[in-house]
């Protein structure tokens, strides 16, 4: 199967899909060991913006980016989000940040004493505010929360806590908002984490209601985690929000997605889109959530959209029908080999194509290198304080 054969059907759910950049991706990131500066970081929610902005006009399907609060705290949120549609982009889910503060050394909303629970509840409350302003659907919850020993503290006590900070929430979300759960097995927690898997996560939004929604970050499982089992059963659920897309060898690397395993990436493509969850208005969120701590950071993004393109891409030239008689008929190998198929196929030319026909450069890495923006920024964005994740 040439790529380039693919239907008109493939060609418009290419040109349809949707993927959401974070803005802390365009700050500096790094590790306990060390987060590197780069020439040309942003300094304001407005240059991370501005940078998301760069991604889209080259890929021509990232218009959309995630904020994180409060490292993307600003006095006029609803200027923010004009400043945004100014570049062709949109402002898209509200991330929530109670894991940095002093006072969530034992936690925020699990934490054993109320006042800090009241703290890291208004917290919550003011991203929902937030989302007013900037039309915003989605409230994105990762709660760092857990203990580090064993009698820390009550593991089903700080359920009931965590419950009844996630009901007030919801209690407050307008008519069309969402919470997306994030799950993480571990990390800052090294013993309890309270939201650890996806099974913790959907409980909970079932107990919560119809939008309350579950967040695979793939970088948040245990080694060898079957990730495509859980987005087919969260999706037959109706339970799937969203993604953070990124990649790993070892734990929550947040490198770029597809970079460490591209096969997995196409097994989860190949989930969604078996499910026509690929489209816009399926109520799943395909975001990115990652660090480029030593690559340059737009490029980085810009690469990591076309990883889960052509991802996509594979996915959709799959031969369903093939691929159904053979499970039909028990023919494992064969079925095997019509996914294998699809997987191998070289889609590079077919999204040239594609991008030729949006009036895109073919080539969105080696356009945005020919630009000379990063030189540009490199050159304007000197003083001031870079952005990481600092607050
Ligand atoms: C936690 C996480 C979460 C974000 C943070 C930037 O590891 O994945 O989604 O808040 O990274
Ligand atoms: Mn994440």
């Amino acid at each position: 199967m040439t790529a380039t054969a693919a239907s008109p059907e493939v060609r418009a759910a290419l040109r349809g899909q949707r993927i959401e950049v974070p803005s802390w991706a365009y700050g500096n990131s790094g590790t306990r060991f060390k987060v590197f500066g780069q020439p040309g970081v942003p300094r304001t929610p407005h240059e991370k913006i501005a940078d998301a902005a760069q991604v889209h006009a080259y890929t021509g399907i990232a218009p959309i980016v995630s904020l994180h609060i409060p490292w993307d705290r600003v006095d006029d949120y609803a200027e923010l989000a004009a400043y945004a549609a100014d570049l062709g982009v949109r402002i898209g889910a509200i991330n929530a940040n109670v894991f940095q503060d002093d006072d969530y050394r034992l936690g925020s909303v699990t934490n054993p004493d109320p006042a800090i629970r009241r703290k890291a509840l208004g917290h919550l409350l003011e991203c929902v505010d937030i989302m007013d302003a900037t039309g915003s659907r989605d409230l994105k919850l990762w709660f760092s929360d857990g203990t580090n020993y064993p009698g820390q503290d009550d593991i089903r006590s700080r359920q009931d806590r965590l419950a009844e900070a996630l009901a007030a929430t919801y209690q407050r979300l307008g008519a069309d908002q969402r919470i997306l759960l994030e799950y993480k097995l571990f990390e800052p927690a090294f013993y309890v984490t309270d939201v650890p898997d996806w099974g913790t996560a959907y409980a909970h939004c079932l107990k919560l209601g119809e939008r309350a929604q579950v967040v695979i970050d793939t970088g948040h499982h245990a080694p060898g985690t079957n990730i495509e089992f859980i987005v087919a059963f969260l999706l037959r659920e109706g339970r799937l929000g969203a993604f953070d897309f990124n990649s790993r060898f070892y734990a929550d690397d947040d490198l770029m997605v597809g970079a460490a395993d591209p096969f997995q990436l196409f097994r989860i493509m190949h989930e969604i889109v078996r499910a026509d969850a690929l489209r816009p208005g399926s109520g799943v969120n395909f975001m990115l959530d990652q660090c480029h701590n030593i690559e340059p950071k737009i490029p980085g993004q810009i690469r990591s959209v076309l990883n889960v393109q052509e991802a996509t891409a594979k996915a959709l030239l799959v031969d369903a029908d093939a691929l159904a008689a053979a499970q039909a008929a028990g023919d494992v190998l064969g079925a095997n080999a019509v996914l294998m198929d699809a997987y191998d196929t070289d889609v590079r030319p077919l999204l040239r194509e594609i991008r030729a026909e949006q009036g895109l450069d073919p080539d969105p890495m080696a356009a945005y290198a020919r630009s000379g923006h990063a030189a540009k920024i490199a050159a304007e964005r000197v003083g001031g304080q870079q952005a990481g994740w600092g607050a």
